[in-house]
């Protein structure tokens, strides 16, 4: 046992993300039928997130062989850029979910470790549902981040993206139904079950379900890195709408009534801050016309609501790392919020973050920091 009545597997817990890290890795985006105008736009947002981490903690950005070359020539120094192959760059999923696991030294003293739980993975939905249809090698990047950092490694055969986690930390969980209980992640579990491995391998004791994630998230099915994530411990930040006549106001309704009404793992009621999501924002004729439209991968078509959050932020050492979508009254909005939510960090603000959500997801789900050990 080791939170207090919970059986943890392996005697760890996931730190939560505004704990501090020792690292952050990224991947580093190619695919012309998911990234337009050959990941050209994509890049440069990805290497804006890397140096503004880099200002807060030593970030590694990996690249497959084809790329390395260009990764490292667009990327300064002090970033490490190393060869990896992936079927794409989306490392807060397909990276390890990094816990610290108690243990005894050889003195017999109680020590810290850095471990990695290493998620089974469908590319969010399978042949017929997900992304793309072959996500062999997105299978080993957690296992490949692990084997470079001489970490242990707790394979898990439920499939788990870690956009569909939030933790504060303190035995709290937050997750969304609408993707951890879908079909097309892990059929033959239920609920309780998801809930028991959730508790043993996070080292958590209380899940907190919202129903559903942002509306248009259709790539994960409402990955809760959209939709709500901790401050701190007792305190969320959740994606809003004061538009009645925006589906994404129910959603964001459902949710507050949820959160109003729950507790936390250590019995606290919640704080809820408002943020408030930006456009709605859609997808361009141009945009989707540099796209290439293969079968391998889902069609990117024009018109469709892009899945833009203010909450996909990554919490950095000392920064917050967040998305500007170029709509200037709710940009200036977000950065106003987040800079009262986290007094003691430093907003940076990201320019172009468009970019991100033309391919299905923002800063948070390319970015997997990896924890210091206390
Ligand atoms: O939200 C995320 N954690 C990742 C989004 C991936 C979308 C793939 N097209």
């Amino acid at each position: 046992m080791d939170l207090e009545g919970t059986p943890t597997l392996h005697g760890c817990h996931m730190p939560a993300e505004f704990e501090p890290h020792s690292h952050c890795w990224m991947g580093w985006p190619e695919r012309q039928d998911n990234w337009r105008d050959c990941a050209f736009h994509g890049q440069r947002v990805f290497v804006k997130v890397a140096i503004a981490i880099s200002k807060f903690e030593p970030v590694t950005v990996c690249a497959s062989a084809a790329q390395w070359t260009h990764a490292r020539s667009q990327l300064p120094q002090h970033i490490r850029v190393i060869e990896m192959s992936m079927n794409d760059s989306w490392f807060r999923d397909t990276g390890p979910t990094f816990v610290i696991r108690k243990s005894k030294s050889s003195s017999g003293n109680p020590e810290q470790k850095v471990a990695g739980i290493d998620w089974n993975f469908n590319s969010w939905g399978g042949t017929d549902d997900g992304c793309y249809r072959d996500w062999s090698l997105d299978l080993l990047v957690a296992r490949k981040i692990l084997a470079i950092e001489m970490l242990p490694r707790f394979p898990q055969c439920m499939i788990l993206e870690g956009g569909s986690i939030h933790v504060d930390g303190e035995g709290t969980c937050l997750t969304t139904e609408e993707c951890l209980l879908n079909k097309n992640r892990n059929p033959d579990l239920t609920k309780e079950q998801i809930e028991h491995e959730l508790k043993a391998y996070l080292g958590v004791k209380k899940i907190i379900w919202l129903p559903r994630g942002l509306f248009g998230d259709d790539d994960t099915n409402g990955h809760i890195d959209n939709m709500c994530c901790f401050v701190k411990p007792g305190v969320v930040i959740l994606s809003w709408t004061d538009d009645e006549s925006d589906p994404q106001y129910e959603r964001s309704m459902e949710a507050f009534s949820i959160l109003s009404n729950a507790t936390d793992a250590n019995g606290r009621k919640l704080q809820i801050i408002k943020l408030h999501v930006p456009g709605p924002l859609y997808m361009t004729d141009e945009e989707a016309a540099g796209i290439m439209q293969e079968c391998e991968a889902k069609a990117r078509l024009p018109g469709t609501r892009l899945a833009a959050s203010y909450v996909n932020f990554y919490i950095a050492n000392g920064g917050i790392i967040a998305p500007q979508f170029g709509d200037q009254k709710w940009d200036d909005e977000a950065v106003h919020v987040l800079s009262q939510a986290f007094p003691d960090h430093e907003v940076v603000r990201i320019e172009g973050a468009r970019e991100i959500a033309l391919a299905g997801g923002n800063i948070h789900c390319i970015t997997q920091q990896q924890p210091a050990c206390p």
